[in-house]
C-alpha cells in the first residue's frame, strides 16, 4: 500500500489529522489496533476549549457538537465547604464546551469514511521502519497477513502506550517526566447533574469533581491511590466519598444514580523532545501527557495535529520545509504551558500523602488568592479556556 501520510492511532490525534490533510488534498491512511466499537465507546475527555471547539466547526464536523455540546462560561472551585465561581467568559470572553471525546472520535470517524478515506481497524504488530531516509513505512498485520504501507511520513498518533514513540533511538530523544503519588476513579452515572458548571473540589478527603455529559449524564472523578484495585470501591463507597468531598454548608445535594462505567486512570507528566525524528512526528499523548486537573490532554493534541496539517500542507503545495521543521518547537511552547498549568491545578487541589500542615495551608493560600484576586482568577481562566498564543 502507498500514501502521502502514514498515521498511526485512531484517537482524536490521529483522526483530525486525516481529516484536516484531506480538507488540504493530501491523502492518508489510519491504522489502528482496536476495533471501531472499542474506540467510539471508550470514555475519556469532556472539555474542549473555545479555539478546539471552534477548529472542529470549520473543519466542517461540529455539527453534532453544535447541537448536543454544553457551552459552559465557568467553573467552581469547592473548598473549605464553600464555594466559589470563576466567571471564564467574564474573564476573558471566551467559553468552553463540554462534548465527549469518544462524540468527537465518532463525529470524525463517520466522516473520514463518507469522504472515501482508510481507517483500517484491528491491525496488530505495527512498526514503524526507515523513519530517518526519506522513504519511511510502517509494517503491520492485518486481516492475518503481513502489510506494508509506504508513505512520504509517518504520523505517530498512538498514545502513550503506542510504538512510535520506540522508533526513535533513545540517544535520539530527551524524556521528561513526572508521576504524581494518586490517581483518578472515574466513573459515568445515570443522573442529571447537580450543578451546571464543572465543580473542582478540594477536600480534607482528598480531590473530587464533578462534571457531566448530558443533562441525564453526571461525570465523577475521585482522587485515589496509585494503582487503587477497583474493587475496593463499591457503588456506594465511591458515593458516599463523593458526598463527603464535595459537601458545602450551604444546602448543595448530590444526585446519586447508577454508576454505568468505571476506571482508574494513573496522573502523569510526560513530554519527549523533540517531537519529530527524521520522517516520524509524534503527536498527541504519543509525544506528552498531562494530568487531567487542566482539562487539557485532548485540547493539546488538537492543537498538534492543526499546525502539523499546515505544516505538511505548505510542504506539499510549495516544498516550503520552513513550518515543518519547526513545528516540534512550535508545539513544545504550548506543551510546557499546558504541563505548567495542569501540575499547578494538580497540586493545588489534591492532597499529597505527605504533605505537611505547611504545605496545606500553602495550598489553602493559593485557592483562596484564586478565589479573591482577580487578577489571579483571570490567569487560572485565560490557561483554562486556552490561549491562542504562547
Ligand atoms: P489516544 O486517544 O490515546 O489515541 C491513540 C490511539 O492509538 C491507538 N494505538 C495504536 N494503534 C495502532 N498501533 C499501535 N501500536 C497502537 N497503540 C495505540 C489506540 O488504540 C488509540 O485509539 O491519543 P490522542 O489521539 O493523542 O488523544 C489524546 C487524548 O485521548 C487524551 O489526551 C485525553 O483523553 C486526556 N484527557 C482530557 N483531555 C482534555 O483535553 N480534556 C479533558 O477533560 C480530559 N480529561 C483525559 C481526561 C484523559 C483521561 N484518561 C482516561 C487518561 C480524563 C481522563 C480520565
Ligand atoms: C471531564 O468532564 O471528563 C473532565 C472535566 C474536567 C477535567 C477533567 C475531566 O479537568
Amino acid at each position: 500500500m502507498r500514501t502521502q501520510v502514514g498515521i498511526v492511532g485512531a484517537g482524536p490525534a490521529g483522526l483530525l489529522l486525516s481529516h484536516l490533510l484531506w480538507l488540504e488534498g493530501i491523502e492518508s491512511v489510519v491504522l489502528e489496533a482496536r476495533g471501531r466499537e472499542y474506540i467510539e465507546q471508550r470514555v475519556r475527555a469532556g472539555v474542549l476549549e473555545q479555539g478546539t471547539a471552534e477548529l472542529l466547526e470549520r473543519a466542517g464536523v461540529g455539527e453534532r457538537m453544535r447541537r448536543q455540546g454544553m457551552v459552559h462560561h465557568g467553573i467552581e472551585l469547592r473548598f473549605g465547604r464553600r464555594r466559589h465561581r470563576v466567571p471564564l467568559t467574564d474573564l476573558t470572553g471566551k467559553s468552553l464546551t463540554i462534548y465527549g471525546q469518544q462524540e468527537v472520535v465518532k463525529d470524525l470517524i463517520r466522516a473520514r469514511l463518507d469522504a472515501g478515506g482508510q481507517i483500517l481497524f484491528e491491525v496488530d504488530d505495527v512498526r514503524p521502519e526507515a523513519v530517518e531516509g526519506d522513504r519511511p513505512l510502517v509494517r503491520f498485520r492485518y486481516g492475518g497477513g503481513e502489510q506494508e504501507l509506504h508513505c512520504d511520513v509517518v504520523a505517530g498518533c498512538d498514545g502513550f502506550h503506542g510504538v512510535c514513540r520506540d522508533a526513535v533511538p533513545a540517544a535520539a530523544r530527551s524524556v521528561y517526566q513526572h508521576d504524581y503519588p494518586y490517581a483518578w476513579l472515574g466513573v459515568l452515572a445515570q443522573v442529571a447533574p447537580s450543578s451546571d458548571e464543572i465543580v473542582y473540589a478540594s477536600s480534607e478527603r482528598g480531590f473530587a469533581l464533578h462534571s457531566m455529559r448530558s443533562p441525564q449524564l453526571t461525570r465523577l472523578y475521585l482522587q485515589v491511590e496509585p494503582d487503587e484495585p477497583l474493587e475496593r470501591w463499591p457503588d456506594e463507597r465511591i458515593w458516599e466519598e463523593l458526598q463527603a468531598r464535595l459537601g458545602t454548608d450551604d444546602g448543595w445535594t448530590l444526585g446519586e444514580g447508577p454508576i454505568l462505567e468505571k476506571g482508574v486512570t494513573a496522573m502523569r507528566s510526560f513530554v519527549v523532545e523533540p517531537m519529530r525524528f527524521g520522517r516520524l512526528l509524534l503527536a498527541g499523548d504519543a509525544a506528552h501527557i498531562v494530568p487531567p486537573t487542566g482539562a487539557k490532554g485532548m485540547n493539546l493534541a488538537v492543537a498538534d495535529v492543526r499546525l502539523l496539517a499546515e505544516a505538511l500542507a505548505a510542504w506539499y503545495k510549495t516544498g516550503d520545509t520552513g513550518p515543518l521543521d519547526a513545528w516540534s518547537a512550535t508545539c513544545l511552547r504550548r506543551v510546557w504551558r499546558v504541563q505548567d498549568f495542569s501540575t499547578w491545578m494538580t497540586t493545588m487541589l489534591h492532597r499529597a500523602p505527605g504533605d505537611d500542615d505547611f504545605q496545606r495551608k500553602l495550598q489553602r493560600a493559593r485557592l483562596e488568592y484564586v478565589a479573591g484576586s482577580e487578577a489571579a482568577a483571570r490567569s487560572l481562566a485565560e490557561n483554562y479556556v486556552g490561549l491562542e498564543r504562547v
